[in-house]
């Protein structure tokens, strides 16, 4: 199948082994090295080793640091920056992880957000009038790749409870699905592969989107995020597989049919709606018992719903009879 023979999860094993994020750690280097003014901001560490690309012309850079939220704790140390900025899953730019380069040519404003489908009324809004009317908060929450690495990282952002509040959807309305930027906003290398099937889109249900712990993403470590993790605004379900995740939205679409989403219309036989986080459902490919932390190559159990079933275990009562992890 050429689908099959062209998706990249076989070749993140490979790349998620120490040895991967070493080279790709020395590759950025060298890369910052050639081409200074690219990324604006390069942040060293006291021993000169990590590096981080930041973009210092971000028109929201004043509104960061924010205010944590110290509700949210980590059972581990947070993710080295330039580990978490500098391997990422990103197909538009690429099927590899070291997309952080080719993603500094995604272009952030003008970026209009659409609110449309089973709302009070369908609106554009500008990205600034967006962020500035949201409750900004800084959240620690763990993150885990359906490919078994993860890390722990501080994002900036609001809880999507509050853009759907803002957004008036019906009360017909039953799911939101959100999508990442196509051709017409950038013509990025990877929405040339036309075996896939762009927009990135994903949704979840609005119990979903306006439970606690849904959040929009509109930073990271303090700072605006970078692009290759999603500016100007991203999705973030910590209790789900990285892929539920979706970057650089454009749109939030109010529906009462399940939509089917990207990696759901690549494989559903690997990739379903629901991809909760479960260390007893392994990947049809491979066993999702642990996880490989980004950076440190350290390994640890996994958590059902990553730990954070407190918050969300109720969300699926009575949905026992669907596939609700993998
Ligand atoms: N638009 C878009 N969103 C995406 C992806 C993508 O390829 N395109 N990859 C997903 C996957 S598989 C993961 S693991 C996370 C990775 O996020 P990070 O690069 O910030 O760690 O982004 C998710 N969101
Ligand atoms: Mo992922």
């Amino acid at each position: 199948m050429l689908i099959r023979s062209r998706r990249g999860w076989e070749m993140a094993e490979r790349d998620a082994t120490p040895e991967g994020v070493f080279h790709d750690r020395r590759r950025l280097l060298r890369g910052m090295g050639m081409l200074p003014l690219m990324a604006g901001t390069l942040t060293l560490t006291a021993c000169g080793e990590d590096a981080a690309a930041v973009s210092s012309d971000d028109p929201t850079a004043g509104l960061y640091p924010v205010q944590r939220n110290p509700t949210f704790e980590l059972d581990r140390a947070l993710t080295d920056e330039a580990e978490a900025t500098t391997y990422n899953n990103y197909y538009e730019f690429g099927s590899h992880k070291t997309i952080w380069r080719a993603a500094q040519e995604l272009p952030l404003r003008p970026w209009t957000v659409r609110f449309d489908g089973m709302v009070e009324k369908p609106m554009d809004v500008d990205i600034d009038t967006l962020i500035k009317a949201m409750p900004l908060e800084e959240r620690l929450y763990r993150f885990r790749c359906v490919e078994a690495w993860a890390m722990a990282v501080p994002w900036s952002g609001f809880p999507m409870a509050k853009l759907v509040e803002y957004a008036k959807p019906l009360s017909s309305a039953r799911y939101v699905v959100m999508s990442t930027f196509g051709a017409d906003h950038y013509p990025a290398p990877g929405l040339r592969q036309r075996w896939y099937p762009w927009p990135y889109q994903e949704g979840l249900t609005i119990q979903e989107a306006t439970n606690e712990l849904a959040f929009i993403a509109t930073g990271l470590y303090g700072k605006p995020i970078p692009k290759q993790n999603g500016a100007p605004l991203r999705l973030v379900v910590p209790w789900k597989y990285g892929f539920k995740n979706v970057k650089s939205l454009v749109r939030f679409h109010f529906t009462d049919k399940r939509p089917t989403t990207f990696w759901e219309a690549i494989d559903s036989n690997e990739y379903g709606f629901w991809a909760n986080i479960n260390p007893e459902v392994p990947h049809p490919r491979w066993s999702q018992a642990s996880e490989r932390l980004l950076g440190t190559g350290e390994t640890m159990p996994t958590r059902i719903y990553n730990g954070y079933g407190e918050y969300v275990a109720d969300l699926y009562k009575g949905l026992e009879g669907e596939r609700l992890f993998t």
